[in-house]
């Protein structure tokens, strides 16, 4: 446990996180980098908001409250991602957009011993006009392995002090179905799929939040996708393509039971037919850093930590 005085005296001078942070540092460029090399434009994040992703019904979210702010007369809800906002910032005519998203997720605080949540933390979440899943699966695989040789390269020291060893993937990552998995594995996939595998890899087709596609040609299917460490490390990225016709939105909302008046915007230009069909997905910073650096909790990267059932020191 850590008390006020340890937190100042004994976390912030831990030695290993000034190898944790360069480490970081060059992640981090190394993505903007690559984003913007593919023609990507960047979106600075919105924090406050009338509306934000539900976040449900999905077996991996487990908030137990929706983060609201009052400011004069107006409630204003915090973001647990920007998916809509990526998708009303296409309208703009902008085809290819990131942007370095903080989301706050009021996790329930049993999640503190998975090792992999926060209730805040930046995800780098891109959207890409008319792209296919195929489109992401490749761009992504692209954007680790170049993420992976840089810090190899450029952070050899760091990763040694570390005790880390990284293996560079090679494309393309091994994909498995949801339902594939699920019979191996019984519904808890994750981590031990995680345990079992080298490199990265895919699980696709997951039913949860209303703005994944399902797939027309075979409903009760999803168009969507996870990338998962290997090593027990779990999730790393998740998106899909995107429902974009009013119809199927109104309709996915009204099957998950959500309150219409949250979208009441969102849904006015859907039906206008203002959004158009994309793809996309967002990769967890803190969840990539943990990965490279080999730690064991996420919280341990952050030098302010945010962890579900942990006090808040600073
Ligand atoms: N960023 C994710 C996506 O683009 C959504 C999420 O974080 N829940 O699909």
């Amino acid at each position: 446990m850590l008390t006020r005085l340890s937190y100042i005296e004994e976390y912030l001078k831990r030695k290993d996180f000034l190898y944790i942070l360069k480490i970081q540092t060059t992640a981090i460029r190394t993505i903007e980098d690559f984003m913007v090399e593919k023609g990507f434009i960047q979106l600075m994040p919105v924090i406050t908001s009338k509306l934000t992703d539900p976040l449900g019904p999905d077996p991996g979210s487990s908030v137990v409250a929706l983060p609201k702010i009052k400011y004069y007369d107006q409630e204003l809800v915090l973001t647990q991602s920007m998916i809509l906002h990526k998708q009303l910032a296409l309208i703009t005519g902008v085809e290819k957009i990131f942007i370095f998203s903080p989301n706050i997720r009021l996790e329930n605080k049993i999640r503190k011993s998975t090792g992999k949540h926060l209730f805040e933390f930046t995800q780098m979440d891109f959207e890409i006009a008319y792209a296919t899943m195929e489109d992401v699966i490749s761009l992504v695989e692209d954007l680790i392995i170049e993420v992976f040789k840089t810090v190899k390269r450029e952070r050899k020291e760091e990763l040694e002090k570390l005790n880390r060893e990284l293996k560079i993937p090679g494309k393309p990552f091994k994909i498995y179905t949801t339902h594939e998995l699920e019979e191996v594995y019984g519904k808890d996939w994750e981590i031990p799929a995680s345990k079992a595998e080298k490199y990265p890899f895919w699980v696709i087709c997951h039913k949860r939040e209303f703005y994944d596609k399902e797939d027309p040609d075979r409903p009760g299917h999803y168009l969507n996708y996870d990338l998962v460490y290997p090593e027990g490390y779990g999730e790393a990225l998740s998106g899909g393509e995107r429902e974009w016709k009013y119809e199927r939105i109104i309709s996915r909302i009204r099957k998950d039971g959500l309150d219409e008046r949250m979208y009441k915007s969102y849904l006015e230009i859907a039906k206008k037919g203002l959004l158009i069909p994309s793809a996309g997905g967002g990769l967890g910073v803190e969840r990539l850093i943990r990965f490279l650096t080999g730690k064991k909790h996420i919280g341990d990267i952050q030098v302010f930590r945010r962890i579900p059932g942990e006090e808040v020191i600073l």
